[in-house]
């Protein structure tokens, strides 16, 4: 089977396949630690060829030319967001921004974008090429949204990458844009609370690596679990935006729980507790334009503080709600590159600036610079192919789902993982546990719990009319039990009782703020553990990745170890491994750089290894693989 695959691919069949490769710069390699032996790498591409990489179909290899961003942008000399930050501060910053006649923009291409497209896979070698050409490029945006959500766990997981040496990375190279990232509240860059020690030293820390706004959220839009994150921002003296998530619809005359004077509320809300900008985050894309007009004008009325708006473009009607945000008077908006803008990710930054042509709103953009930067991720996007969640249209559906753009496609991809192919039933179903809840905010991770909610409905039968008598037999998904338990923090209009005590099973609830009851961390253990584990000392930001991931971050640990660093190879070879006949050229630094090549792999002897024979400039190297399957 193994063979056919292989004996099948395209590549194999030409013969002659060759891998071009970015020319980079010799910085270009400093996002990682470690450098690596041939060895390494051969036993990396060896065990990606024979077993496939985690989660992707051996596919076709797609062969992308040589992507070269050739002109060079001259540094502008605009007074910028970040120039009056650095230069004044925060509280500067926001009247300059309140000051602005043009919206401004925040570029999400770089997290939300990809985290919302391709499962948050994009690789740092993937953005090197193009992150000090943003910094000149584009000097009139507000900010990058680069690093956060889900960014942090998918770096270790997946890509062998150190979150936070992206981080330090891109800052070094974009000294003159603010860069913004996205924190779950209490729930930091993870999908539970963390004690109140672990949270300020984590925002200590990204403040210290770079990170200029911190856009704090609640999965339950409860103040309490975001007081904290925002007073610790505070204190670092970088840009707390405190955010509210939208849900349900203002317009709907028969709402009666997310009104307009829910949302208004809350900001004020924020704003007490500390907010320097409000941020509306609508996750799912369910704030239609009318209803983008009245809730960022009724905002601009109650609160002083600049209204920057993120949302969805699963709709397909994302430019419409900020031109008529923009109408209302937002002060910033969140847009992604063409390219990877649209469906589950933002808007497209070029389309929004066309629909306001002639409009004394329009944003301050170079449109031939933002084309540019847009054929470089054109050229990038096909590499993650296996990760796409096939949307290819407007999904005017979610405006009863309320799925946020990210769960859409993981949804499904759990579903049928579980056997569970008829789509349209997990979503119905996501809607009746909804209602079971009492409508909650469905944001990382509440939108997790209801996720894990219906696929446990499906899976044993159970519907919103025999869910409290049947349930009392069954055991729900510990994200079911720990949300029930109070968490994640206390839903606005509180728990559905009845089922409450169903799935709690006599286990009593906690009503206060979970970090309240959280023993703070020990961090000098902890880094006595961790250098144990790994028989070095660690940074003071590997102990907190640590301490926020123990598994994970072990996990990447081994691999490093096992194959060093993989940010010499490229996303297709590291995510397809090579087939036989195939030429890569491997970069290791400016001036060394190696030709591999895959000869042949063997079959399988009868301990079920595999023979794979590579030249490395021209020299013979066998590497053994265990063939998993
Ligand atoms: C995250 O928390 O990662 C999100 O993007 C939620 O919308
Ligand atoms: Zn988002």
């Amino acid at each position: 089977d193994f063979m056919r695959k292989v004996i099948n691919n395209e590549v194999f069949k030409a013969g002659d396949a060759n891998t071009t490769f970015i020319d980079q710069t010799p910085s270009l390699f400093e996002f990682e630690r470690k450098s690596n032996t041939v060895n390494q790498l051969l036993k990396y591409i060896g065990d990606v060829t024979v077993n496939g990489f985690p989660g992707v179909k051996q596919q076709k290899k797609i062969f992308v030319p040589d992507i070269k961003l050739k002109d060079t942008f001259a540094p502008s000399d605009a007074i910028n967001a970040k120039k009056v930050f650095d230069d004044l501060g925060a509280e500067a910053t926001m009247k300059w921004v309140k000051d602005q006649k043009e919206v401004l923009l925040t570029d999400t291409s770089m997290r939300d974008a990809h985290q919302s497209l391709f499962a948050t896979r994009m690789r740092t070698k993937d953005m090197a090429p193009v992150i000090e050409v943003y910094d000149k490029a584009l000097p009139n945006v507000f900010s990058a949204e680069v690093w956060g959500g889900a960014t942090f766990d998918v770096a270790y997981r997946f890509l062998n990458e150190d979150p936070w040496l992206r981080l330090q990375f891109m800052r070094e190279r974009m000294p003159h844009t603010l860069l913004q990232m996205l924190l779950r509240g209490s729930n930091a860059v993870g999908y539970q609370n963390y004690p109140d020690n672990v949270l300020k030293a984590f925002i200590d820390k990204s403040a210290a690596n770079g990170v200029d706004v911190f856009r704090i959220f609640d999965s339950l839009n409860w103040i309490e679990q975001m007081e904290k994150s925002i007073q610790y921002v505070r204190d670092t003296g970088k840009i707390a935006e405190g955010t509210m998530c939208y849900t349900g619809d203002i317009l709907d005359k028969n709402e009666t729980k997310y009104t307009l004077a829910y949302y208004e509320n809350l900001a004020k809300q924020l704003v007490d507790a500390g907010s320097q900008i409000i941020g509306i985050k609508d996750m799912a894309g369910l704030l239609k334009p009318k209803a983008a007009f009245e809730l960022v004008g009724a905002l601009k009325q109650k609160v002083d503080v600049p209204i920057h708006l993120h949302t969805h473009d699963t709709t397909g009607n994302g430019v419409s709600t900020y031109v008529a945000a923009t109408k209302a008077g937002v002060d910033i908006v969140d847009t992604a590159m063409s390219s990877l803008s649209g469906t589950t990710s933002q808007p497209s930054m070029g389309s929004f600036y066309y629909a306001l042509e002639e409009d004394a709103r329009q944003p301050k953009l170079e449109m031939e610079n933002v084309e540019k930067i847009n054929q470089y991720w054109q050229g990038v996007k096909p590499f993650y192919q296996a990760f796409m969640n096939g949307m290819t249209s407007p999904q005017t559906d979610i405006y009863q789902t309320g799925m946020p753009g990210g769960q859409y496609s993981n949804l499904q991809q759990q579903a049928k993982a579980l056997g569970i192919d008829d789509f349209e039933l997990v979503k119905q179903t996501y809607r009746d546990v909804n209602e079971l809840l009492g409508d909650i905010i469905k944001v990382t991770p509440s939108s997790k719990v209801v996720g894990d909610f219906a696929i446990f409905m499906i899976q044993n039968n159970l519907t919103k009319d025999n869910i409290l008598t049947r349930g009392q037999q069954l055991d729900f998904p510990g994200s079911v039990v720990d949300f029930f338990y109070g968490d994640l923090g206390q839903p606005y209009g509180g728990f559905p009782e009845e089922l409450q005590k169903v799935v709690l099973k006599g286990k009593k609830p906690i009503t206060v703020r979970p970090g309240s009851l959280a023993e703070p961390v020990d961090f000098a253990k902890m880094e006595k553990e961790l250098t144990e584990k790994i028989k070095r000392k660690p940074t003071a930001e590997e102990v907190l990745s640590y301490i926020l991931y123990p598994d994970v971050f072990m996990g990447y640990e081994e691999n490093t170890k096992r194959f060093g660093s993989m940010g010499v190879l490229d996303t297709t070879t590291f995510y397809q491994g090579m087939r036989p006949g195939e030429t890569v050229r491997v970069k290791f630094r400016p001036g060394r750089s190696s030709i591999f090549r895959l000869d042949s792999i063997s079959d399988a002897d009868e301990d079920g290894n595999r023979s794979l024979f590579f030249s490395v400039n021209g020299q013979n190297l066998q590497i053994v693989i265990h063939d998993k399957s």
